[in-house]
């Protein structure tokens, strides 16, 4: 299938499964993903499809997500139990598969661990990590404009400021935090250190 044809047959079948202000994200997403690929010699391609289907599996109940990871074999942590929310990247991973016919294991990667982030990402998983936070729709947070200029600049220290938002937000608005999330933003903190 040509692959123009293919990011249309994606964004089609996303759409009808987001409700509108999802979907407005969504395109945000690919968009903000596809000029990070350009600045970072990413695939165009990759990072569009990844931006598409990174929260394919948001509109969809708690229940639904646990019962596609219990089914699947796929391992759900405790924390992610008590906040399923947190599965839906590994739940999304697993739907654009089976369900969107994805075969890119980098992609994958990408939509399982945008919303924790994991030890030495690749770019493709960075890029998509960032531009989730930074895409035009995203609501106005303290430091956004600076993190906004910065991911086009230094893609690792994005990361990092992101996670350090992220984290404090958690920590001020009593967020249980995902361990995952703790070791991502300390390994691009050690990382930053020796830079
Ligand atoms: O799905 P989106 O809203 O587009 O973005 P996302 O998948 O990055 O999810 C964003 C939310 O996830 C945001 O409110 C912060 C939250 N989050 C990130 N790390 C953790 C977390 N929430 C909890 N409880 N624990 C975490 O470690
Ligand atoms: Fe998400
Ligand atoms: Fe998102």
């Amino acid at each position: 299938m040509k692959k123009k044809n293919d990011l249309k047959r994606l964004r089609k079948a996303v759409k009808k499964r987001q409700d509108a202000r999802r979907f407005e994200h969504t395109m945000g997403v690919e968009f903000t993903a596809a000029a990070l690929a350009m600045r970072y010699d990413e695939s165009i391609y990759d990072a569009r499809a990844a931006g598409i289907l990174h929260d394919c599996a948001k509109c969809i109940s708690d229940e639904k997500r646990l019962a596609i990871c219990d089914k699947n074999g796929i391992v759900v942590t405790d924390i992610e139990r008590r906040n399923p929310f947190l599965l839906h990247g590994k739940a999304g991973a697993y739907l654009a598969e089976k369900k969107y016919g994805v075969k890119d294991q980098n992609i994958f990667n990408a939509i399982q661990f945008h919303t924790t982030g994991r030890e030495a990402m690749s770019t493709l998983e960075k890029i998509i990590f960032v531009a989730d936070y930074i895409e035009p729709g995203r609501k106005q947070v303290p430091g956004l404009s600076e993190i906004r200029k910065l991911a086009f600049i230094d893609l690792d220290e994005a990361v990092l400021q992101i996670l350090e938002n992220t984290l404090d937000y958690l920590r001020n608005s009593g967020g249980e935090i995902d361990p995952m999330t703790e070791v991502t933003c300390n390994y691009y903190r050690e990382k930053a250190r020796r830079a």
